[in-house]
């Protein structure tokens, strides 16, 4: 009997899930009744920009942690999908660092144009997941937000797509509770105009910590001090931005740090990154891990290896994205559609604890880089995802972080070529760190000899 799967998100990875099962079910197989679960009203996930922060109009904690004025901290060519290219979907060649409401256009073309909102329904949060041994199946416990209905359904499988960059990591320092001013967390950044005019302290060392040090700069703030952790970013900074050891104490609007320096800050930004929150979850199926590559307990990074009918998308920390999410994709619809079989257990643990000694054998970024190459490679061989040049994409994100090195208010004014058509993509007609409009019309709009 074709089986009942259960897709819990429509963002990225979700999509990439129903896309994956409508690529097989138009070749003539047998898909069963894939149901997607989404919580908020349309599809997307992180890239539906919302302006909401703190709790959403259902008293849910909202989503989305993307803000205004976000462009894609990595080259497009990096994350293009095989079937599906940039060319196709703008019908011309754009530039390789696109602002989000271009990528969001993008990631729904696909969506739209295979069709697959008809599995999904919007506005219905998953509250519980859980496996009936005896049965052999899933219970997925759900609420229709708007009438708050509750009720549960029965599945095969659960394949989780419901990211993990949306619940903070949130740490306490001295003196917070008395400090004057604004306190929050990335995930409530939304609108870089707000810090015009004001020094600003940004806490962590990633890439939240450097977009949105960069983007409260960009849009008129005095000064951005960025207070690290474990190491600098070291990037050459432009004037008003300046790296600092870790943040000792608050004495009012007065930031201590720990090389004893001080400074009076009007505002702070936590970029301290998020927390894999998966509470609907039962407990022997939740997965739990930091933001790590290659998360313990899931085999080919998907994989719940306590019961390999339920599998997680996207979990992993992240340089590639809708690519790995794609032939992660590809790699479940095999296993439920039978044409991939899985190892033992045990060879299941062996594999996960071979990737894992490989990651922490990584001694930094191009290191990173190739491991997750070579594990989209890895999944790639088993599926029929399109061939496209991975290791094309590959020598790109190496040639970005040098970019970035050498100069990360210009690394988003560089051209790459595409994987998938070799296209390479134009020089956007506004530098970077000029264009304060990143609207899609803006950006598109190819003026020549600019
Ligand atoms: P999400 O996009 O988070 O989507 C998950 C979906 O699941 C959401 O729609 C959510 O509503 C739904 N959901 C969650 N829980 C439930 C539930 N219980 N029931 C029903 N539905 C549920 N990647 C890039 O490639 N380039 C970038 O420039 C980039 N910038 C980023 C900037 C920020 C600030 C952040 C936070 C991330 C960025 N990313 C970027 C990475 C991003 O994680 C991925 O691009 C992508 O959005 C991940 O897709 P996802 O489907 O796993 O998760
Ligand atoms: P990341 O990449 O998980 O980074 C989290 C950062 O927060 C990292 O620099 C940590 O420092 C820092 N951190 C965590 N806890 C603390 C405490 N207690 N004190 C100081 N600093 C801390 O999250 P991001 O939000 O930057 O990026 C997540 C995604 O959003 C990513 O995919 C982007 O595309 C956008 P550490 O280095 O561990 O010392």
């Amino acid at each position: 009997m074709a089986p009942r799967v259960a897709v819990i998100g429509a963002g990225p990875c979700g999509l990439a899930q129903l896309h994956a099962f409508e690529e097989a079910r138009a070749q003539g197989a047998d898909v069963g009744e894939i149901v997607c679960f989404e919580r908020q009203r349309d599809w997307g996930g992180l890239w539906n920009y919302t302006w909401r922060t703190g709790l959403d109009e259902y008293g849910d904690p909202v989503h989305g942690s993307m803000y205004r004025y976000l462009w894609s901290n990595g080259p497009k060519e990096c994350l293009e999908f095989a079937d599906y290219t940039f060319d196709e979907h703008f019908g011309k060649a754009i530039p390789s660092f696109p602002p989000r409401e271009v990528l969001y256009d993008y990631i729904v073309g696909r969506a739209k144009k295979n069709n697959v909102r008809q599995f999904i329904q919007f506005n219905t949060a998953v509250r519980g997941v859980s496996h009936d041994e005896e049965a052999g199946r899933f219970t997925v416990t759900v609420q229709t937000r708007d009438d708050h209905r509750t009720r549960s359904e029965t599945f095969d499988h659960v394949i989780v797509a419901s990211g993990h960059f949306s619940t903070p990591n949130l740490p306490a320092f001295e003196g917070f509770a008395r400090f004057p001013g604004r306190i929050m967390h990335s995930h409530d950044f939304r609108d870089a105009q707000e810090f015009s005019g004001r020094d600003l302290l940004v806490i962590g060392s990633s890439y939240s910590a450097e977009d949105i040090a960069l983007q409260a700069k960009k849009y008129g703030a005095a000064s951005v001090t960025i207070s690290y952790r474990t190491k600098p970013m070291g990037f050459g900074w432009p004037d008003g931005i300046e790296e600092v050891p870790l943040l000792s104490k608050m004495d009012g609007k007065v930031a201590y740090f720990a090389d004893g320096t001080s400074r009076a800050v009007d505002a702070i930004v936590l970029c301290t990154g998020y927390q894999h929150s998966l509470g609907f979850i039962a407990d022997d199926l939740r997965l739990r891990t930091d933001n790590v590559l290659y998360p313990d307990n899931l085999y080919k990074g998907i994989f719940w290896v306590g019961n390999p009918n339920l599998m997680y998308l996207g979990m992993q920390d992240q340089y590639y994205t809708f690519t790995m999410f794609d032939g992660q994709a590809w790699y479940a619809r095999d296993y439920v559609l039978g044409r991939i079989s899985l190892p033992s257990r045990e060879e299941m643990v062996a594999d996960i604890a071979r990737w894992r000694r490989r990651l922490d054998a990584c001694a930094g970024a191009f290191d990173e880089i190739d491991f997750q190459a070579d594990y989209l490679a890895d999944l790639y061989e088993a599926v029929d995802y399109p061939a496209y040049d991975l290791d094309l994409t590959r020598a790109h994100f190496k040639t970005w972080e040098h970019h970035k090195e050498e100069g990360i208010t210009t690394y988003r004014d560089r051209s790459f070529s595409s994987p998938c058509t070799g296209t390479s993509a134009p020089v956007h007609h506004t530098r970077w760190w000029e264009a304060l409009d990143d609207s899609m019309s803006a950006f598109l709009d190819m003026r020549p000899g600019v």
